[in-house]
């Protein structure tokens, strides 16, 4: 195999992103995903280095900061001891350092002053702007108690502002990354298995002999630690199977690509299993000694043949059975990864259930091959005091109609800030953390009324996403190179403990988050919760109970620990697993319980309008949802998204390669900016994709603004996933203007 160095990587990516991503040759001509990783050797003698954990995406592989002598961080490269990325970080984690350098980044806190047009931010100090927060937080409160201000969060910053909130009352909390992303998925998987999916995904993808993925486009989607398993599993010759509308990178890879009509998945899954029961293809002593109500599954797909759903899948008879045959080939040695953003058609649990169904009956759960049993080193917490009973929850406005809920729901917490609201409780303030929340939550109209009704709105973030554009006051946070968060103590095949410290001073005026959550709390008269007086001394404190200290770690980054517990089940051993029955539930009495389909039935789904395609959405290797569009080091490598379109729907179009176009939805909303196409045989002709995160409407962000279209704008309608609240995106359809739209006005 030959080696490709990363200055390769990135003199291939600067030299021509946009013709190579448009023409697809990214993916033909790089033969290996595993290449796409490198590790430059460090010149150690000039450099001083520190801990990290990359913050780039939620992967969170442990990494060495590099600085030099005047104190500039020069490069980031991954941590040889961390299993989440065998020493090798992918484009996005050595690109980190430009969210560092980024000139557009928040500098100060801001203060909204003036009314409607003459509105504006005039830059603040810190007590100002905390007090002000803290003021209005109070009033808020007295009126309305604690639980009506919400926290919307994601990511390493987090967990700070969750403790503030429960240490003054809120357990309003939410993030667009259950709730838009994997919240169907843990729901599916915890009904079966009475647990949901761990990150990094216990896939054992390194032994697997059958791999499935459905709509999951590793290689695109780069996690990294998988994305190289994965590579480990094509070299070493598993069957891979990929379901997609798409022919992705991982489709290039793969022995069986069923091109599915969209929405149409859990009848494909059906069948599967049905192929596995009838032709007695299953793992019978597995699922004998395991699983509950196998009878009740076997009656309830009697009659979703493989002919049955190869008419709504629009998939070839032989290669569904095909499909069906290599895994049963390869069990236990196989893997139907549950995917990770499965907010798609509002069914998404029952898909997700019939995915883990499938797993069950494969005998994958536990075994060498499917799916390992990941273990994580307990850190115990800083001993605090309880927290205060508040008088209501996100459940109490979430769980009468959607009962499976997993955690807070965005959608649900939203509407309730809507003047016209009937939530049984109200929302009347906000906390946005890491999120930019009109872009990651649909039905964006929606999203700024409720901003609208709001008593106030608290915008943390470290550069002028979308979302800063509404805030009342904007507190800047600094970047993960700048600062302590959580120690990571992730479920994997090796437990460890990995810390992320400053690499260097926070640049301008900004802080980290758990400075700015002490601080309020402080302000706000919650002292006994801040017992510790830097971040230092609590994961010292924490360090301290599991054996090391901050020292040590300062010095290693990572420590591994032994498993005490089996990575796979023991063969022929009894098994707990931990469902009301302690069983995997092919019959999911949790869901019954709750009034739901105990096991996952087909629905049929609306189809294209005439003339319209439907949108579908993903991710490209060097970005990260939003989050990295600005980035210098990314940006450069890919600086704006295009629309893939098949042949047949250029010709009704009369479209070019390259040529510029807006999308309008079944709304009538159009698109700000124009994408340029990118004709290809790789789509089908009734979907149209495009890459998420682009299209970026605040000019702060200079090199971003305006590039590409953004998939969030057209996203106007949603489905619900009936268990858990989810938003189902994918039921959002687009035709293709040829001339810029009348009248069109950019939103901000
Ligand atoms: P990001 O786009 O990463 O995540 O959506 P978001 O939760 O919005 O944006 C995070 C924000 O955090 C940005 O404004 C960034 O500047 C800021 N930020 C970055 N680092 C820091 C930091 O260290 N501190 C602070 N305070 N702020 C920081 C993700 C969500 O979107 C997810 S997880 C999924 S899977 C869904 N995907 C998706 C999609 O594919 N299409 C559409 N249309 N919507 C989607 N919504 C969901
Ligand atoms: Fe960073 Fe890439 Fe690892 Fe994500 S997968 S944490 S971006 S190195």
């Amino acid at each position: 195999m030959s080696k490709i160095t990363r200055r390769k990587f990135i003199k291939i990516s600067a030299a021509g992103t946009a013709t190579l991503a448009m023409s697809g040759v990214i993916l033909d001509s790089t033969p290996k995903i595993a290449d796409w990783f490198d590790k430059t050797p460090a010149k150690e003698s000039e450099v001083e280095r520190t801990p990290t954990i990359c913050d780039v995406c939620f992967w969170k592989c442990s990494a060495w900061v590099y600085k030099n002598k005047k104190g500039h961080i020069q490069k980031i490269i991954g941590n040889d001891l961390d299993p989440h990325s065998n020493g090798r970080l992918c484009p996005r984690g050595t690109g980190g350092v430009g969210m560092y350098n980024d000139n557009d980044r928040l500098k100060t806190p801001l203060i909204r002053v003036g009314e409607g047009d003459d509105a504006t931010f005039k830059e603040a100090t810190w007590d100002e702007a905390l007090d002000l927060v803290v003021k209005k937080m109070n009033e808020v409160i007295e009126k309305y108690g604690p639980e009506s201000i919400a926290l919307f969060n994601h990511g390493s910053t987090a967990p700070h502002f969750e403790h503030l909130f429960n240490s003054f009352g809120s357990e309003t909390t939410a993030e667009p990354a259950v709730a838009q992303c994997l919240g169907s998925r843990q729901a599916g998987y915890y009904a079966t298995f009475g647990e949901g999916i761990t990150t990094p995904e216990p896939v054992d993808f390194v032994n697997s002999k059958a791999i499935v993925l459905i709509g999951n486009h590793i290689g695109e989607n780069m996690h990294n630690g998988l994305v190289q398993d994965f590579s480990h599993a094509v070299e070493n010759g598993a069957s891979i199977i990929v379901v997609d509308p798409r022919y992705s990178t991982a489709a290039s890879k793969a022995k069986i690509w069923l091109p599915i009509k969209p929405s149409t998945d859990i009848a494909l899954l059906l069948a599967w299993i049905h192929i596995l029961i009838y032709e007695d293809l299953y793992d019978k002593n597995y699922v004998e000694k395991y699983t509950y109500g196998f009878e009740q599954l076997k009656s309830h797909v009697a009659n979703f043949t493989p002919e049955w759903a190869a008419k709504i899948t629009e998939l070839d008879i032989n290669l569904i059975k095909k499909a069906a045959y290599e895994m049963a080939k390869a069990a236990p040695a196989v893997a139907v990864h549950p995917g990770r953003h499965t907010a798609w058609y509002g069914d998404d649990t029952q898909r997700e259930r019939a995915s883990a169904i499938l797993n069950a009956l494969l005998g994958a759960w536990g075994r060498k091959g499917g799916f390992y049993l990941p273990e994580k080193i307990n850190v115990p917490k800083y001993p605090l005091p309880h927290y205060p009973e508040p008088d209501w929850t996100w459940q109490d406005i979430t769980k009468e109609k959607y009962r499976g809920a997993i955690a807070g729901v965005t959608n649900i917490i939203r509407d309730a800030s809507l003047p016209d609201s009937d939530a049984k409780h109200k929302v009347k303030a906000w906390f946005v953390t890491a999120t930019n929340i009109l872009q990651s939550i649909p039905e964006r109209e929606k999203t700024l009324k409720a901003i609208d009704n709001l008593e106030f709105l608290v915008v943390v973030d470290t550069m002028p996403a979308d979302i800063v554009g509404y805030a009342d006051i904007v507190l800047p946070e600094c970047t993960y190179l700048e600062r302590y968060d959580d120690l990571r103590a992730s479920k994997h095949k090796i437990p460890t403990v990995a810390l992320r410290m400053p690499a260097a001073e926070p640049k301008n005026e900004t802080k980290p988050g758990w400075w700015i959550a002490r601080e309020l709390g402080i302000r706000l008269g919650l002292e006994k919760y801040y017992p510790w007086k830097d971040y230092e001394e609590l994961l010292d404190w924490q360090l301290r109970q599991i054996g090391t200290s901050l020292e040590e770690m300062r010095k290693e980054g990572i420590k591994q620990f032994e498993r005490k517990t089996p990575l796979y089940i023991p063969e022929g051993s009894e098994w707990y697993f931990p469902t009301a029955t302690g069983k995997i539930e092919l019959y999911s009495t949790w869901l019954a319980n709750m009034g739901y389909d105990a096991m996952p039935k087909y629905k049929s789904h609306e189809d294209n309008p005439p003339g319209f395609y439907r949108l579908i959405y993903g991710r490209a290797p060097m970005h990260t949802f939003g989050r990295t569009i600005n980035n210098p080091n990314l940006n450069d490598l890919m600086d704006e998204n295009v629309l893939w379109v098949n042949p047949k729907v250029a010709k009704i179009h009369g479209l070019k390669n390259g040529q510029e176009v807006w999308l309008q939805n079944q709304d009538n909303i159009t698109s700000d900016f124009p994408i340029k196409v990118r004709i290809t045989e790789r789509i089908r002709h009734d979907s149209v994709f495009m890459v998420h995160g682009f299209g970026q409407l605040n000019k702060k962000m200079y090199r971003a603004y305006g590039k590409g279209a953004a998939d969030y704008k057209l996203l106007s309608k949603v489905e619900l996933d009936d268990v858990t609240g989810g938003t189902g995106m994918r039921v959002n359809f687009v035709t293709i203007l040829t001339e810029k739209p009348q009248k069109q006005e950019v939103e901000s």
